[in-house]
């Protein structure tokens, strides 16, 4: 079995340098962390890839390619979709090799399209899962964007988006000063309903839409769908905090726990 995280957010959220960060964490708990690059636009990240998109297949030259006439979202598509034929795939097999345990991030584009519109993101999964690996989303948001209760509904149903067992980071922690910290402190396990009654300045707009987001707030609420780890990448504990629940998504280290998915409960019968 082999591990894998795909770190995905919007650009700037912080993904490439959450990868860098748990490799780096990683190398001090004398485990090994490798990261794949598989932004094709990216243009700085501070790890070294075990593998590169760009060696396949760069965004630049999409664009620039006459015929196809491609704007930065398009080649984007262009380029993942790319990756996905059957020669990207050979090369994405040979890079990745084929040691038992390893432990990959996935340092993935930021253009949400790929995942609400687009199969590209589903399909790789699925070839992943295919070469033995088990497959967790990493979602990663600023944590500079969790203010108000709308905005993070907005986040937290993109979050959604995601069909694989995933885990949302709240990036940027060092950032925030300590008053803006306890603020977020009741986004991290939120009580939604308590959340938006404390809404105070409501608009004409929020007013209309008061129901509508309290309805999606029950959702979240009642399925106890989203919830947030908050991220000080300067802080050792932290990122082991991170990497301990990220660890249990995978359930990596498996002789190490019992796993949820292959527990049996014992038969009453042959408990003498
Ligand atoms: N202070 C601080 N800056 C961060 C953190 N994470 C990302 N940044 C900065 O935010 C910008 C975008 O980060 P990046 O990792 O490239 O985002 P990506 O587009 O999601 O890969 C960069 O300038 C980073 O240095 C963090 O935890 N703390
Ligand atoms: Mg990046």
């Amino acid at each position: 079995m082999r591990y894998c995280q795909l770190v995905l957010g919007p650009a700037g959220s912080g993904k490439s340098t959450y990868c860098a960060a748990m490799q780096r964490h990683a190398e001090v708990s004398n485990r090994v962390i490798s990261v794949v690059n598989l932004d094709p636009a990216a243009e700085a990240f501070s790890y070294q890839p075990l593998l590169d998109v760009r060696d396949l297949i760069q965004l630049d030259d999409v664009m620039q390619d006459e015929d196809m006439d491609f704007g930065p979202n398009g080649g984007l598509v262009f380029c993942m979709e790319y990756l996905l034929e059957p020669d990207g795939l050979d090369w994405l097999k040979e890079q990745l090799g084929d040691n038992e345990d390893d432990c990959l991030l996935f340092d993935c584009p930021g253009q949400i399209e790929l995942y609400t519109h687009m199969d590209v993101m589903k399909r790789l999964v699925e070839q992943l899962q295919a070469w033995d690996f088990r497959v967790c989303a990493t979602f990663v948001l600023d944590a500079g964007y969790m203010v108000d209760a709308a905005r993070f509904l907005s986040g937290s149903l993109a979050a959604l988006a995601t069909m694989i067992p995933h885990i949302n980071i709240l990036t940027k922690m060092d950032l925030l000063n300590r008053a803006a910290r306890r603020q977020l402190e009741m986004f991290l396990e939120p009580e939604i309903h308590e959340l938006l009654a404390s809404e105070h300045n409501v608009s004409r707009f929020n007013k209309k839409y008061h129901k509508l987001t309290h309805a999606l707030g029950k959702v979240l609420d009642d399925f106890s769908l989203v919830r947030y780890i908050p991220l000080n990448i300067n802080d050792e504990e932290s990122l082991t905090d991170v990497l301990i629940q990220t660890d249990f998504a995978l359930q990596y280290g498996e002789d190490l726990d019992v796993k949820g998915k292959d527990f049996e409960y014992p038969d009453p019968e042959d408990r003498e």
